[in-house]
């Protein structure tokens, strides 16, 4: 079993901080689990934008606020505590901070290895090599 506190990633190299947000990576590929898992503090007023291409994310809101807008579409929807968007296809967005700091539970598959951050065109690379086997449950 796999147990970590958020205090033990604060402030290591799986926090990493960009202009607009900071993602404490709790889980990786290198855990074996198939997906990874972080806490993600998006900084109020800001705007990133995000396209991940390769992988699929879900996220969940659990402090602050704040909105994502599909491109596609230009469909914008609040989020606050409570809500969880899921990018089933790989949407294109705009992502922003509201009024104050919104604090999110992400998990991505297939999972981040650790220091990934948006290229230009707000995508994460897709890293397979050497990726450990999920474990068989018993
Ligand atoms: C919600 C979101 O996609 N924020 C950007 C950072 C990402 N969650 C990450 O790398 O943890």
């Amino acid at each position: 079993m796999i147990v970590r506190n958020i205090k033990d990633v604060i402030g290591t190299k799986d926090e990493i901080k960009t202009a607009t947000w900071t993602s404490r990576r709790m889980l990786l590929r290198k855990d074996g689990m198939g997906f990874s898992f972080h806490e993600t503090v998006i900084y109020p007023g800001t705007e990133t934008h995000i396209h991940y291409q390769n992988h699929f994310e879900a996220v969940y809101v659990v402090e602050g606020d704040g909105e994502i807008e599909t491109i596609a579409d230009g469909k914008k929807y609040k989020l606050e505590p409570g809500v969880m968007y899921a990018l089933n296809e790989h949407d294109e967005h705009w992502l922003r901070g509201g009024k104050e700091p919104m604090r999110v539970i992400c998990v991505f598959n297939p999972p981040l290895t650790g220091s990934e951050v948006h290229d230009d065109k707000g995508v994460y690379p897709l890293v397979t090599e050497d990726e450990p086997e999920i474990k068989e449950i018993a």
